[in-house]
């Protein structure tokens, strides 16, 4: 069915598609390419047409967050639009990350005028000489799946369905859209388009029955396997069907490096977050969404080990090095894989053996827990607090209703999360100020979900805090933000230590680039935006503030922030 829409301009008949094809928020960091975008939004939100949702982020870092918070809990693309280059290059931290976390967003930026006289929209600030560049595709072309100009109006509705498509087929991740000012600013008067995007939508793909059967052969065969999983929660449907290959396997899962919610936490199969203890006693590994299966450097398991990696793409074709081999790859929908193999397995084990196994990771599984308890309870009276600490009292918080988003110092062995999507870590490119963004497009997806952020207080800063409880409280999406606060960046000494552990700078503690101090006082930068905030110095104390900032996030609607002192390394 084809739709016609009367319009004004180019940029009006780009509102009314992206609106068509269910774009529900427009994350924006505007600048003067933006004048026709924003002429059409005032004529069209004046007339009650449909648009999406404009939101003015006022730093590029939460506006990429946002949108990649939003599709991670939905699954959903979002539009961010910054202005030209510059904003761009704010920008391609958050969309580096969004590559590699495989987040659909459709990314886009103005492009300056490129006519120095003569068209509606042409040149008229000095700026707009020296924002264009030759190739402005090319700063960010390496991270995103497709990236293009919107040349002119005829070819609007192929462009955008086509973005659509490509960010949302697996592997998902970013594009990008560069829009001239002056095409946006080309009058029209009507615009028609097909009812519903037409663009080719690939379904979900099952490996061959053949390798599915080698996968199972290799399995079955034996005697110890594992699972290791990073990301196999990012498809939700691959919970379950994790848990069927585990419990037909009688083999453990491990949450390595994740990112996602994965397998629950207190099922019995659950074994922790380092596979590392297991590799010598391992005689096949299946890796699910893993990038990174061990550090060869430092421990892999025996070379006979057989590996059986299944992704989306198991060859992560987007890195340039990755040798981790495979004797058996199944690519394609994990969850349907999963599925496959499974049943595969369940045909064919030893169900003596399998008993046998379930046992013994049941009580490996109750010693780790037991365990993690006691690593808690034995600094809980520490002060400065000690992050295992304040992470069991965050922890113990999480229920059915919670998302947490982490970026940096919550230890995960101290929460239990059941449910998908319901614990995000930060992207596998690790590029610092998601955390605060995510957590926000997170909310904003799930408005009826308590969304709890953890941050360091490094990646704090990197959020760009201002901008972020801005957004807060301009659309009412009340986080609790938790900041872990070592007073420095511990990853850089820990990288120290490890690089050497003889040398002056860790024999002395003395590393320069790596302290955060004077640290601010950070909850004044919450409070600034109407939030309640506390400092908290007192483990004893820890408790009852995270219970009153959590009261204000869910009965007053307004944010919170915990600026939780913890001992500096
Ligand atoms: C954009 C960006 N810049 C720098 C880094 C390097 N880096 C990784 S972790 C880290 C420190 C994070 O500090 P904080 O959040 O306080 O956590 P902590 O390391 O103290 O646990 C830095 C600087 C990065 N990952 N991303």
């Amino acid at each position: 069915m084809t739709k016609r829409a009367s319009i004004e301009s180019t940029a009006d008949a780009y509102l009314e598609l992206l609106a068509a094809r269910g774009v529900e928020y427009f994350f924006a960091n505007s600048g003067t390419d933006f004048a026709p975008l924003i002429d059409a939004y005032a004529r069209r939100l004046a007339q009650g047409q449909p648009v999406p949702r404009p939101m003015t982020i006022p730093h590029e870092t939460p506006a990429v967050g946002m949108a990649h918070g939003y599709a991670m809990v939905t699954g959903r693309p979002q539009v961010v639009m910054v202005h030209v280059i510059v904003g761009a290059g704010n920008a391609v931290s958050g969309i580096i990350n969004a590559a590699r976390s495989n987040v659909p967003i459709l990314f886009s930026a103005g492009r300056n005028p490129l006519t120095e006289a003569g068209l509606h929209g042409s040149r008229n600030r000095p700026i707009h000489w020296a924002q264009e560049s030759f190739d402005q595709g090319a700063m960010i072309r390496e991270f995103v799946k497709w990236d293009y100009e919107l040349r002119n109006f005829t070819q609007l509705e192929t462009v955008v369905d086509r973005a659509l498509a490509l960010t949302q087929a697996e592997p998902q991740g970013p594009v990008y859209l560069t829009l001239p000012r002056e095409v946006l600013a080309e009058k029209h008067e009507v615009f028609e388009y097909t009812a519903a995007s037409r663009a080719p939508r690939p379904g979900a793909v099952l490996a061959a029955p053949e390798t599915i059967a080698e996968a199972a052969r290799l399995l079955t065969a034996a005697r110890n396997p594992i699972i290791l999983t990073k990301a196999a929660g990012r498809d939700p449907l691959a919970v379950p069907a994790l848990v069927k290959l585990a419990e037909a396997l009688g083999a453990p899962v491990i949450d390595q490096f994740h990112t996602h919610m994965n397998f629950p936490q207190d099922h019995p199969l659950h074994a922790g977050f380092d596979a590392a203890p297991y590799f010598d006693d391992a005689d096949c590994i299946v890796a699910v969404e893993s990038d990174v299966l061990w550090f060869p450097a430092l421990k892999a398991p025996r070379p006979e080990t057989k590996i059986v990696q299944i992704a989306v793409d198991p060859l992560f074709a987007r890195y340039p090095i990755r040798g981790f081999p495979a004797d058996a790859a199944l690519s394609g929908t994990v969850s349907l894989n999963l599925t496959a193999l499974a049943e595969a397995v369940r045909q064919r084990a030893d169900v003596r053996a399998v008993g046998e196994r379930t046992q013994r990771w049941h009580a490996e599984h109750q010693r780790l827990r037991e365990a993690w308890a006691a690593a808690a309870r034995k600094v809980q009276n520490e002060r400065p607090l000690e992050m295992v600490w304040v992470s069991k009292c965050v922890g113990d918080l999480v229920d059915e209703n919670t998302i947490l988003v982490d970026e940096y110092d919550f230890d995960p062995t101290q929460g239990c999360f059941r449910t998908p999507r319901s614990y995000f870590g930060s992207s596998p490119a690790g590029g610092l100020g998601w955390g605060m963004g995510a957590a926000l497009g997170a909310k904003l997806a799930a408005p009826d979900k308590t969304v709890i952020c953890c941050v360091g207080d490094g990646a704090y800063i990197f959020g760009a805090p201002t901008a972020a409880h801005f957004v807060s409280r301009a659309y009412n999406l009340p986080v609790l933000f938790v900041i872990f606060n070592n007073r420095a960046w511990n990853a850089v000494k820990r990288a120290v230590r490890g690089h050497a552990p003889e040398g002056v700078a860790a024999r002395t503690g003395q590393m320069p680039i790596s302290d955060l101090e004077p640290a601010p006082d950070y909850e004044l930068v919450c409070r600034a935006s109407g939030g309640h905030a506390e400092r908290v110095e007192d483990p004893a104390a820890l408790p009852d503030a995270l219970a009153r900032a959590l009261k204000v996030v869910r009965d007053e609607k307004r944010q919170a922030l915990l600026n939780v002192i913890c001992k500096k390394p």
